[in-house]
């Protein structure tokens, strides 16, 4: 079973709406190499955790099923749309903050950029986060039981989502370096190179933490990224990136008029015990006071 701790919550009680951001240069993700999922959690092998170790991620079509992949977008919306009033953890993309008070359910959920710490709040986000097939491959991963330490989605709505810059996950959770945390990034729609899919820096994850700075975001410089290798990994809804959480990865914004929404959860092993906040930005930079991913 995947271990869970309902959350003393720290977090934002209200809607908000995200700062403006400044644009980026499209080379920060400009690749000519596509990644090739694992077709199907049964393929799994050895080689591909293997492949996880060395490379730091692998991505697994047919994780999920359609139903499946329906149930935790209906989940995402009834969030999205208020009908669950206790969840408030909401924050809208800056290029719709004009426009919030007019919005139909339909523009509603194309003006969000994040939600988060959501599965206290709906069982079928819940079910797809202690699902047992992430489970399962979980274990292999982390070599022990998994616990669930972040669930968050970036929703990335079509023409106005926003980049996520390139950083290292680590550099926002209060864990030593040394732990293992893996993020699993699942795919709700369609994700392409156009509407906003992963990136990563392949073996990024064996040079260890990077320094973050606040720029477009809490994340590594531009100049540390520019020139290095970089995989695009397009996903069908239900396909899921594992990846290290010190894997740099980023995604360019959503300019083209799909949508591609997605849900993140973030473990550890059961073992793995958290620090201070202080030790997190002796690694990571002062600047990452009070972060979210
Ligand atoms: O979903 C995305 O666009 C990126 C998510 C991500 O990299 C993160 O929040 O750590």
């Amino acid at each position: 079973m995947i271990n869970y701790e309902p959350r003393v919550k720290t977090h934002r009680n209200r809607p908000s709406v995200d700062a403006e951001t400044a644009d980026y240069d499209p080379r920060l993700y400009e690749t000519a190499v596509t990644a090739e999922p694992v077709q199907g959690p049964a393929a799994i092998v050895e080689e591909h955790l293997d492949f996880f170790r060395q490379e730091g991620y692998l991505p697994v079509e047919g994780v999920f099923d359609g139903d499946e992949v329906r149930a935790a977008s209906e989940g995402l919306l009834d969030l999205i749309l208020g009908r669950v009033p206790e969840f408030q953890s909401i924050i809208f993309e800056s290029k719709a903050a004009h426009r919030l008070e007019s919005l139909s359910d339909e523009e509603r959920q194309d003006a969000v950029r994040r939600i988060a710490w959501f599965v206290d709040y709906d069982e079928r986000l819940r079910a797809m986060a202690m699902s047992p097939k992430l489970e399962a491959i979980l274990k292999r991963i982390l070599g022990e039981e998994p616990k669930l330490v972040q669930d968050m989605a970036l929703i990335k709505p079509p023409g106005i989502g926003r980049e996520k810059p390139w950083h290292q996950d680590h550099a926002y959770f209060n864990y030593p370096v040394g732990t293992r945390v893996t993020g699993v990034w699942i795919a709700l729609d369609p994700a392409t190179v156009t509407n906003g899919c992963m990136h990563v820096q392949p073996r990024g994850h064996r040079a260890g933490p990077v320094v973050h700075f606040k720029r477009r975001d809490w994340q590594i410089c531009d100049t540390d990224i520019m020139g290095k290798p970089c995989v695009a990994v397009p996903l069908r809804p239900g396909g899921v990136l594992f990846f290290d959480s010190l894997l740099p990865h980023g995604t360019p914004a959503n300019r083209s008029d799909q949508r591609r929404k997605a849900v993140q959860y973030h473990y550890a092993g059961v073992s793995a015990q958290p620090c201070g906040e202080e030790e997190r930005l002796a690694v990571f930079g002062s600047e990452g006071k009070d972060v979210e991913c």
